[in-house]
């Protein structure tokens, strides 16, 4: 089940289930925000007496998907998948080293990402730092937890990042990491799947460039090196969040050293059983 934020007509956030090609609206039913359904020891079992009941429908191109996030912060694993450290140890020799022992230490790397409320959706624009040369997407499963640490769905998130502010030094990480329009997700939330079903999944990047493909790459869910349990117990772990958390789980396709973002690119991230994450590039 695909579980979304929407607007339509009015300007307020409406709460839906996406399912053949339309967005059953749940906000006649009183469901006016995702939380309580993401909480909720039952949340396939309400969802599924919710889809039975008499709501009206709307088609996928009247309507426009916001970011699934409401109070969540969201957060970020790193160096999970051996292409993300190779890459990075070769970005920079000055912390080449930090790298290649965060991959194995015991301890995963986890950084803050994002505010709720600076998440962009699908379609909205993603930035890129008037002070960086060299800017890439990220594109990355994201668990989305409840209060309880729970991991109770999945959405498709673009970890945006300054690579040669990244590279220049390691302290640099939060201003190569968090600045505006630097995290996306969506373009909703699937529910339901287990771990063992999403290390299945490919993740697929393609960026566009004046019509044309510029760059294209896949990885997949399995090469993640860590369960998900692990990152999510280490998120939780002296940490509460009364609100639930959202933790990326690390990228797995690095663009060539060559390749930078440019203003005006358009950027598709696909997680076929998940859906399309689609956002325009622009400077901040
Ligand atoms: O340590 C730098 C960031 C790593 C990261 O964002 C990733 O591997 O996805
Ligand atoms: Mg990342």
């Amino acid at each position: 089940m695909k579980l979304c934020r929407f607007k339509c007509e009015t300007a307020e956030a409406r709460i839906g289930l996406v399912a053949d090609g339309s967005v059953l609206d749940l906000t006649p039913a009183g469901i006016t925000r995702m939380f309580p359904l993401l909480e909720s020891a039952d949340t396939m079992g309400q969802l599924k007496r919710l889809a039975g009941a008499k709501l009206p429908g709307h088609a996928l191109r009247e309507v426009k998907f916001l970011a699934p996030v409401e109070g969540q912060e969201v957060w970020a694993a790193g160096v999970t998948y051996l292409r993300s450290k190779t890459a990075r140890m070769e970005e920079s020799d000055f912390s080449a080293n930090a790298y290649d022992k965060v991959y194995a230490a015991e301890r995963p790397e986890i950084f803050f990402k994002s505010l709720p409320g600076k998440v962009v959706g699908s379609g909205e624009t993603v930035g890129i730092r008037r002070d960086a040369k060299w800017n890439v997407p990220e594109p990355e499963l994201a668990l989305v937890m409840n209060s309880s640490g729970r991991i109770v769905g999945h959405t498709i998130g673009n970890d945006m990042s300054s690579r040669d502010i990244e590279g220049e030094n390691l302290l640099y990480l939060p201003q190569a990491k968090i600045y505006d329009r630097s995290c996306a997700l969506g373009p909703w939330i699937r529910l339901g799947a287990s771990e063992t079903e999403a290390r299945e999944w490919k993740i697929k990047i393609e960026i566009k460039r004046d019509g044309g493909s510029v760059f294209a790459g896949e990885t997949s869910v399995g090469q993640i090196k860590r369960d998900f349990e692990t990152l999510a117990g280490y998120l939780f772990r002296s940490q509460k969040f009364p609100h639930g958390a959202i933790l990326l789980t690390g990228t797995g396709v690095v663009p060539p050293d060559t390749f930078t973002l440019r203003d005006k690119d358009l950027i598709e991230i696909e997680i076929p059983e998940i859906g399309l994450l689609k956002n325009p590039v622009g400077v901040v």
